[in-house]
């Protein structure tokens, strides 16, 4: 069983369903569209060309995208034409079905002893927290956690982490301001290594995703950690923050570009109406969505789960 299984287990409710605090975080993007969604759908029993083009509109202004705009009223007519709503069911209830496989991802995490995290995305997207509320649950979950201060580009970013660990009391390899961020991340790993550390999560700094050489510096960041550890990192999480809209799918495209990344955490989903972008992040990344961010508070990263996700947004 993969590092991910036990996180995502059976303690955490959203991956049974939707949660208050997942209904709570996901009620901006609910509100403003989903619901408008439902509504429109709740007297419908069929799509006409009407009612197509309004839903069209709908979803491209809460950020799915085309594609999957297309798929969605595809999927929808594929039910319909399959199995014709039995007497009482409307449109809405069939929506939830549509909707579940665009956002799953099948998800296998390869074995990975001490198992190597790297947090990478553009400026201010939440990775350092992100990296913080991980090293937290994991802490909890009992595992020997150490954190790596790569973001060596400002000052403040290693004495972000630093107060973080010292108020968790996980151990961080930092070589202050200026470092070689290869370098963090090599000791980091070697460190975790010799001392038999589970997980180890290493911060980067936040980078625009069109300054290429700032780009070319995380492709090394990360064969440096696998010259330290075969195989190793074994997650790139891409950070994105859900509320830059169209931009997130050009962040995308370049950080993979970049490196391997094998997954997305997507932030501040409590401050957006357009949480549609998740569809098409994945529709565009192939990558499976690990993690979201609904909150300032520590709790308030939630392991993924397509079905709470879904729910939250149809509540
Ligand atoms: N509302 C909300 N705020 C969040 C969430 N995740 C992170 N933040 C806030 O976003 C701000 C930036 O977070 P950081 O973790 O410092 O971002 P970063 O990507 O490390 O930033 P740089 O290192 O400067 O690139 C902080 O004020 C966080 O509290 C979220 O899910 N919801
Ligand atoms: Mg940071």
């Amino acid at each position: 069983m993969g590092w991910w299984d036990w996180l995502r287990g059976k303690k955490d409710p959203a991956t049974e369903g939707t949660t208050p605090a997942l209904e709570k975080g996901l009620q901006k993007s609910r509100q403003s569209f989903w619901s408008r969604l439902r509504t429109l759908f709740a007297t419908r029993s069929a799509i006409d060309a009407g009612s197509r083009e309004e839903i069209e509109e709908l979803l491209l202004s809460a950020d799915v995208g085309p594609t999957v705009t297309e798929k969605i009223l595809q999927g929808l007519e594929k039910e319909l034409k399959e199995l014709p709503l039995r007497e009482g069911e409307t449109l809405a209830d069939r929506l939830e079905k549509v909707l579940l496989p665009l956002i799953q991802k099948p998800f296998s995490p390869p074995d990975g002893h001490p198992y190597v995290i790297l947090l990478v995305g553009v400026n201010g997207v939440g990775k350092t927290t992100t990296l913080a509320r991980l090293a937290y649950r994991l802490q909890q979950e009992g595992k020997k956690v150490l954190m790596g201060a790569a973001d060596t580009f400002r000052a403040a970013a290693v004495e972000q982490l630093r107060r973080w660990s010292d108020k968790l009391h996980i151990p961080l390899v930092e070589k202050g301001m200026g470092a070689d961020p290869g370098a963090v991340a090599f000791e980091t790993v070697q460190k975790a290594i010799k001392e038999e550390y589970d997980i180890v999560l290493i911060d980067t700094a936040g980078r625009l995703h069109t300054r290429t050489p700032l780009m070319q510096e995380l492709g090394k960041v990360y064969r440096v950690i696998g010259k330290a550890l075969p195989g190793a990192p074994h997650e790139v999480l891409l950070v994105i923050d859900a509320t830059t809209g169209q931009n997130a799918l050009r962040q995308a495209e370049a950080f993979m570009q970049a490196t391997a990344c094998t997954g997305l955490v997507l932030t501040k989903l409590d401050g957006t109406a357009k949480g549609g972008i998740a569809f098409a992040l994945v529709e565009q990344t192939g990558l499976p969505i690990r993690f979201i961010g609904i909150g300032e508070q520590a709790e308030d990263l939630l392991p993924f789960s397509a079905e709470g996700f879904v729910r939250g947004l149809l509540a």
